[in-house]
């Protein structure tokens, strides 16, 4: 290709944008997948998993919505009802989210933009996966020995007494649980110990610092969540009294500790795609980010206050007043780092030259819909409206704002912002927007009316429900179909560019950032040589070049002294 800068070229002006030998050709043959080091290849394998167990969990929703199109039975019957909304929820909240940006997006990414060459334990990553890969098994299994009708949740006393599968789940989501501790080390130490030179802790991209707060929430709280399932075995298998009143145990002490974890859990869910968003911001603005230090201290402050607020999931459980007040201002308060951070993304944008690229259209679309479900958390989290509201389409509504319309939409965005790098291929802009615009009217559509089915007392997790709400469940599943279509047709079009995408340059969209300086997609070792850091966030250091269709350093532009060798260093 003639835009195409390659080794073969050594007198070229440009750091080098394509190699004929790059991480995904060097090697092949499932052994070389299956068994692979390459933080990348990983990344890769974590990315197939999540869309799989995506579109498994997604067909589930889709049965579900269909059922709720009338009062009456369409599909199925309450007990199939029960069994599928656990396990689409366990499903998305488990195989999705939770891995969806760190082990996913973070795996391919993370080493890069730290100019390293891989992450600290590669072993251990691979490790991680295959842990993953052996939970969601577990989960698979569970499905067919008899299902699970607990909810994702799990409570007891009656995840004590169904006659489902719940120890099967349970042994999965322990080992899901080890898959994210240990991803979370390998990610705390890569940080602390592989950044290059010049990059301090202040000069680190905002995904890295959200990541690094993730990992803090991963390492300290997913062993809460262990135990706990642990627990439950136990007295499910020996009957031993813990949770089950009827064994002399406590049900609200379970929920105690399913609380302790899965609340900061939401952070590591919702965390790192705010990393995504401040990214594709910056770069798709092409502005520096305003707030750098805010939006990195806002996420540690995040991470640190999501311990202290999970008893607002239970405050109708018969806690104290007291207790109730203290955990309903706590939760207030967090509102405050998340609400520092929309603020700071917006003046981003002020002024500056935005473009509707698809992943710039995605964080917008995450700004919005985050917007929306964070607000209406602010009435969960007051007593006297969520005595109300505790239980209904409300809660349903606004998580799915803030787990699918602002997680899996920040995953979307990473996907779309990094996929150029990942494949080395551009997707087709055009097909990309449409993609996501039907996503996005397609989740309001969907959730919207939920928010008005959950004020006017629609209680969750039934299959039926009183004739007054049938215009707004059939509105809501509408919007269901139309965001799986658009849901499909953006997979297509990635997949689509992988086969027939032009090839990407090196830096297709003029980020800053490390990740940017290594050709597209990276070689197997990712940098020949450790590169030097700066502000990942003066967009000014790179300019637009129309021969290779991307963006190359200024001081390679137009100075033909200069060369530049194949790892992209500058030679006198
Ligand atoms: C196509 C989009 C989706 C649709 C139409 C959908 C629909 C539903 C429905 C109908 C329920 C049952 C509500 C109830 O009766 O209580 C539900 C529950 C749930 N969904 Fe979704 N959902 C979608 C996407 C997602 C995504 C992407 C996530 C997470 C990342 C998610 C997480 C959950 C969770 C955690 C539950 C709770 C399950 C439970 O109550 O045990 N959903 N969803
Ligand atoms: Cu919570």
């Amino acid at each position: 290709m003639a835009t195409v800068v390659d080794s073969s070229d050594p007198k070229s002006n440009f750091p080098i944008q394509y190699r004929e030998l790059n991480y995904l050709n060097c090697s092949s043959g499932w052994k070389s997948w299956f068994f692979t080091l390459d933080h990348k290849r990983i990344g890769i394998m974590y990315l197939i998993g999540v869309t799989c167990s995506f579109f498994l969990g997604g067909l589930f929703a889709v049965l579900l919505r269909t059922e709720l199109l009338s009062p009456d039975r369409v599909l199925m019957g309450p007990d199939s009802y029960n069994q599928m909304f656990t396990l689409h929820g366990a499903i998305m909240t488990f195989l999705v989210i939770i891995p969806g940006v760190p082990a996913a997006i973070g795996n391919i990414i993370l080493p890069v933009m730290l100019g390293a060459k891989d992450v600290a334990f590669p072993r251990m990553n691979l490790g991680s996966f295959y842990l993953w890969m052996f939970g969601a098994a577990f989960f698979l299994a569970a499905i067919v020995l008899g299902g699970l009708d607990t909810g994702w949740t799990f409570y007891t006393p009656y995840s004590v007494t169904t006659s489902t599968a719940v120890i099967t789940a349970l042994l999965g989501v322990f080992i899901l649980g080890f898959s994210s501790i240990f991803t979370g080390l390998n990610f705390i130490v890569t940080i602390h110990t592989m950044r290059p030179p010049g990059m301090t802790w202040f000069k680190m991209p905002l995904f890295l610092w959200a990541l690094y707060a993730t990992a803090l929430i991963q390492i300290l709280a997913t062993p809460v969540l262990g135990i706990t399932g642990l627990l439950l075995i136990v007295e499910r298998a020996f009957h031993i009294g813990i949770f089950d009143p009827a064994l002399g145990g406590d049900p609200v002490l379970f929920q105690h500790f399913f609380w302790f974890y899965s609340h900061p859990a939401v952070y590591v869910m919702i965390l790192p795609a705010m990393g995504v968003v401040s990214e594709v911001i910056a770069v798709h603005s092409r502005k520096h980010i305003f707030g750098y230090r805010f939006i990195a201290y806002s996420s540690i402050a995040i991470a640190m206050f999501g311990f202290l607020v999970w008893g607002h999931h239970m405050f109708v459980s018969g806690q104290s007043r007291v207790v109730a007040v203290i955990f309903s201002a706590i939760t207030f308060s967090v509102s405050i780092p998340s609400a520092i951070k929309v603020f700071n993304w917006l003046t981003t944008m002020y002024k500056g030259s935005i473009r509707f690229t698809t992943a710039m259209c995605y964080g917008l679309a995450f700004i919005f819909i985050f917007s929306i479900g964070g607000l209406t958390g602010l009435f969960l989290a007051t007593l006297a409206t969520d005595v109300h509201l505790h239980d209904t389409y409300f809660v349903v509504a606004h998580f799915h704002y803030v787990m699918m319309g602002s997680s899996l939409v920040g995953l979307f965005a990473a996907v779309h912002h990094w996929w150029p790098k990942i494949s080395g291929k551009m997707f087709s802009e055009t097909w990309g927007r449409i993609a996501c615009l039907g996503v996005f009217l397609g989740f309001n559509l969907t959730f919207f009316p939920q928010f008005l089915l959950g004020t006017r007392g629609m209680p969750r997790r039934y299959y039926t429900y009183l004739e007054e709400f049938q215009g707004l469940h059939i509105m809501s599943t509408c919007g269901a179909y139309l965001l799986g279509l658009s849901s499909a047709l953006m997979a297509g079009v990635l997949i689509y560019s992988v086969y027939r995408g032009k090839k990407a340059p090196a830096n297709p969209w003029g980020g800053a950032s490390l990740e940017w300086q290594c050709s597209s997609p990276p070689p197997h070792n990712n940098f020949d040589h450790p590169p030097l850091a700066g502000d990942p966030y003066i967009m000014e250091s790179v300019v637009y070049n129309e021969e290779i269709g991307g963006y190359v350093p200024v001081e390679c532009q137009g100075d033909n002294k200069q060369s530049v060798t194949a790892s992209g260093d500058k030679e006198a």
